[in-house]
Formats: structure tokens, sequence, C-alpha cells
């Protein structure tokens, strides 16, 4: 016989025991599109506990649309070897571009990070961030449904030694940094300089030069990198946002090793 209270009761258990036990991570990834995600399994894979929280119900980001919603992605010849790590099917459209479904891709990405060790909890946002001695020490989260219904809830913290901010187009973190914090980021204006529009060529290198530490304790990685030291969009080639989520989790992992 099915008990519906045994139901209810190994889901509370296992989801606040899962909970708790990520109250102190690591590194806590903002954001579960492909750069949070390569970078996420990247992180479980050297052994640092690593939390992702994940404002909507899907992982994935904005892989699963493709292009226009053409849901194929392409990817260059520099980031194929992830695709290959991953195991995502992709093949050759032309030399150096690779295509692979979006959907399949996606689904891949989250399922072998979370089968390397990634924690991942969907349906929850960043709100804020905490901060001690100019450094972010911690983030404030806060139950999706509770800030689409605009309700008046409190939310709770978690502590982390290191952010990666890898919400996209949107730098969600850092925006949280400069619109409340009386310290500059690391940029050039001191502000989230913004993105600027689509070439592809660029915005993919530049995406990789500006994955780094925007303000203590919090790393760029993916299209935020971009928005938050302004440089160009690059529509839907996803090479860069692989390759930043790797430069991410490998820069934080030396660091954590050397036990900054
Ligand atoms: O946008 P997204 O896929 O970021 P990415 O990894 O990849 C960018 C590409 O999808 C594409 C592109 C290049 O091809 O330009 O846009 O850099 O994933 C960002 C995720 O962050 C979540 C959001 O729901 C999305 O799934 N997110 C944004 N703000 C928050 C958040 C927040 N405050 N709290 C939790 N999740």
């Amino acid at each position: 016989m099915l008990s519906e209270v045994t139901i209810t009761r190994a889901i509370i258990n296992r989801y606040l025991a899962k909970l708790e036990n990520h109250l102190e991570v690591d590194v806590a990834i903002v954001g579960g599109g492909p750069a949070g995600l390569v970078a996420g399994k990247k992180l479980a894979e050297a052994g640092y506990k690593t939390a992702m929280f994940e404002r909507k119900l899907s992982i994935g980001g904005g892989m699963w649309g493709g292009g226009m919603m053409f849901n194929e992605i392409v990817v260059q010849q520099e980031a194929k070897r992830i695709l290959d790590e991953f195991g995502v099917p992709c093949s050759e459209f032309e030399p150096g571009y690779y295509t692979a479904d979006s959907v399949m891709c996606a689904s891949t990405l989250c399922s072998v990070a979370t089968k390397t060790g990634l924690t991942i909890f969907n349906l929850v946002s960043m709100e804020d961030v905490v901060i001690r001695r100019n450094r972010v020490t911690g983030l404030v989260i806060n139950w999706s449904a509770v800030e689409m219904a605009g309700l008046h809830v409190d939310p709770l913290t978690i502590k982390t030694k290191w952010v990666i901010d890898a919400t996209g187009h949107a730098a969600e973190v850092l925006n949280v940094i400069a619109r409340k914090v009386d310290a500059e980021l690391n940029t050039t204006s001191g502000k989230v300089m913004g993105e600027r529009s689509l070439w592809a060529e660029q915005a993919e290198t530049h995406t990789l030069d500006n994955t780094k530490e925007a303000f203590p304790g919090v790393y760029t990685a993916g299209m935020c990198a971009n928005a938050v030291f302004g440089s160009y969009r690059m529509g839907p080639v996803f090479g860069g946002m692989l390759l930043s989520g790797e430069k991410a989790a490998a820069t934080l992992a030396g660091l954590l090793e050397k036990g900054e």
C-alpha cells in the first residue's frame, strides 16, 4: 500500500537534507545556462562543494530555443572538445562549425553535471548578496515563486567562498552589487558596463577575456562576462559559453586549492 504521507515525508526530508548540506559551499553558481553548467561540472569533478541556483523550472538557460526557436545550436572548433567531453553528439556543418540539437545539448549538460556531483536548486532565485569587508561571502536566496508573485516574504542566506555570476545577459549578481554597494566593480567605469550589439567573432573572444573576478569573491562566466565588462553579444554560437564556464572553474579550483 502506497502511503501519500510517506511520499510527502520522503520529499521534505530529502530536500531539506540537500539544502542543509549546501548552506556553506565552496562555490555558488547563479544561473543554469551552458556556462554555469560547465563550470559546475568541472568544480564538482575537482571535488569542490558546488551549488547552483536557477530561477526557472528548467535548467539550460538560453540553449533550448537554439536561434530564433530553431532548436539547433552552433559550436565552433575550439569548444567542440567540451561537447565531446560531455558526450553531446554534434556534426560538422562546414569546417570549424559544429551543430548540436539544442534539447539534447541542454539535457545532456544538465545530466552530466548533476551526475558528476553538482547540486542544483531550481526554482530558487538570488535576490541579494552578503558582503563582509568588501567581499561577497554569501547569497541571499528566495523561491522564484515568491519573487514572481511579488509576495512580501523574507529570504534565506547561504555562505560561499566564491560566487560565479552565470546569469547571462542580465548579469544579476553584479547588478545587485553595483546597485547596493558603495564600491566599484573591476570594470573600466566601476559599474556594470552593459552589453553591446551582436558581433559573434569579437564577442566569443571577449567572453573568455572577460571571464574574471568582477568584484571580490565574484567571477563572471558566459554572456554575463561581456555584459559586465561592456562587450558584444554573440547570438546562438555557444562555444564561448562552454569555454568560459571551463575557465571560471579552472581559475576558482586553482584559488581554492591555495586556500583562497
Ligand atoms: O542566459 P543563460 O543561458 O546564460 P549563459 O550560460 O549562456 C548565454 C546563452 O544562453 C545565450 C548567448 C550565447 O549563446 O547569448 O544567451 O551565459 O542562462 C542564465 C540563467 O540564469 C538564470 C536564468 O533563468 C537562466 O537560466 N538566472 C538569471 N538571473 C537569476 C537566475 C537569478 N537572480 N537567480 C537565479 N537564476
